[in-house]
């Protein structure tokens, strides 16, 4: 009989022990968390699949490669491994280092933004959004059709819009200074982008003449993906996916606390002279001189050796498959979930999965704090709270589109029995999920709320 179980590839060296705890100390955990999950103590999480950012667990070459850091202010050794390892497969003329992905972001936006331009993305992520905003610019989702269904399973849910794309440009090209496109679709359920359509965008771009920016956070995924789903790449190597992709745009921002496999990081990169040296500019301001730019030479280091492991295809094999695992078993008991599930990540939808509240009662806020009741598991909303449109001035809600709790994967962090775990308590809170009530928040900022609002449960 042929053996069909794919392993974690990997042995574990250092272990991380977890606190258990009892059910009577996480309700009170979570009652002095304001029923918000990202105001827990991560001691007092089981099992934290709260973000895969940052999160993941390095390998024995990355810890070694950090002993060799080189701690120059300028010119060090690191930053030349970085640079080399990075152009590998983004082949950009200029690379910037940044401490994260949204200073990057931050950067970019600060140089090409004025108020009043439009920034179209097939879905900004909270910190891209926040920052075009921050700009005083408007960040538009152009999402394309099939990822309005939820529970319908399509190879690319991750794409753009690009008849709608066109549109915009026809009538409003004076007001867009870049489009960009995420890889993989982290705010619309973790689905990839199809290079069909990445070229797609590309030439409407080029026929506006547009730069197009990618949000890389999670391409080798997504490179994996099209490598699995889209004909004519399947005898292509994970690198050649990326580095094609990556050739359709004029720039990028990374950040390499997702597939660049490291704890913190990023970058961005552009073929623009002008614009890299407008960027330099604002790095030295505010991250740091361009040859380090916010990180110390050991995380230079240990990026450079995750971006050459993230490409491995058992690794992307493992971390696809593990991913999968999760959403099939949760899917097959009846729970309500995006499909397919993402690289990164199972979206469950909450605001199915809790059908008898409405999108103001925030159901994604409601499953959180029942998972993390019942088991420990932390997980984040990606729905109203994050994403409602709130005016500060008449303190009017619009719902977002959709309810999700997303269960991300940190990458080499857990194994099956964990996974097992998490499966047996959704599936527990599924069986009673009638007696499940909303909440209401009782304090907001006034931009991210989500990471730091106050709720209260309604009844
Ligand atoms: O967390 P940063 O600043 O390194 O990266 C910001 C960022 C940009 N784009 C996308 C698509 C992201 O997913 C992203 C960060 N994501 C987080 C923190 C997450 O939990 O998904």
């Amino acid at each position: 009989m042929a053996i069909k179980t794919i392993i974690e590839p990997f042995r574990i060296k250092a272990v991380e022990p977890i606190r258990m705890s009892t059910r009577e100390e996480r309700e009170r955990k979570i009652r002095e968390a304001h029923y918000n999950v990202f105001l827990l103590h991560a001691d007092d999480v089981l099992i934290d699949l709260l973000t895969d950012s940052g999160t993941g667990a390095m390998s024995a070459d990355q810890w070694a490669a950090m002993m060799r850091g080189d701690e120059s202010y300028a010119g060090s050794r690191s930053w030349f491994r970085f640079e080399e390892s990075v152009k590998r497969l983004f082949p950009f003329k200029h690379i910037i280092p940044t401490h994260q992905g949204r200073a990057a972001e931050r950067i970019l936006f600060s140089v090409t933004c004025k108020p009043g331009d439009i920034v179209p993305n097939n879905t900004h992520f909270d910190t891209t959004r926040a920052n075009v905003e921050y700009r005083g610019a408007r960040a538009v989702d152009l999402p394309c059709g099939e990822s309005r269904q939820t529970g319908e399973r399509h190879p690319f849910k991750g794409n753009m819009d690009v008849a709608a794309l066109a549109s915009l440009l026809d009538e409003e090209r004076a007001a867009v200074p870049l489009v960009m496109l995420t890889i993989t679709n982290n705010s619309g359920g973790g689905q990839p982008v199809s290079m069909a359509n990445v070229r797609a965008v590309h030439e409407i771009c080029k026929r506006h003449g547009v730069p197009l920016d990618i949000d890389a956070c999670r391409f080798a995924e997504n490179a994996y993906f099209i490598k699995q789903r889209e004909e004519g790449y399947a005898g292509k190597s994970v690198a050649e996916i990326a580095r094609e992709l990556m050739s359709y745009a004029d720039g990028c921002t990374m950040s390499a606390k997702k597939d660049g496999l490291a704890n913190i990081g990023g970058f961005l990169a552009t073929n623009d002279e002008e614009l890299a040296r407008q960027e330099r500019d604002l790095l030295i301001l505010t991250e740091g001189y361009p040859t380090y730019g916010g990180l110390a030479g050991r995380d230079l280091e240990a990026i450079a050796v995750g971006l050459d492991e993230v490409v491995q295809e058992d690794y992307l094999r493992y971390r696809i498959v593990s991913t999968d695992y999760l959403g099939k078993h949760i899917a097959e008991a009846g729970v309500p979930i995006v499909q397919p599930p993402g690289g990164h990540a199972v979206y469950i939808d909450a605001g199915a999965f809790l059908g008898h509240l409405k999108s103001l009662e925030y159901p994604g806020i409601a499953l959180a704090v029942e998972l993390y009741r019942e088991a420990g598991i932390r997980a984040v909303e990606i729905g109203s709270v994050m994403f409602a449109h709130y005016d500060p001035e008449t303190g009017e809600e619009t719902a977002a589109e959709k309810e999700l709790l997303r269960l991300a994967i940190p990458r080499r962090v857990y194994t099956q029995s964990h996974i097992d775990f998490v499966v047996e308590a959704i599936i527990d809170v599924w069986r009673r999920r009638e007696d499940i009530s909303g909440y209401r928040i009782v304090y907001q900022a006034p931009f991210l709320r989500h990471f730091t609002a106050r709720f209260e449960p309604l009844t």
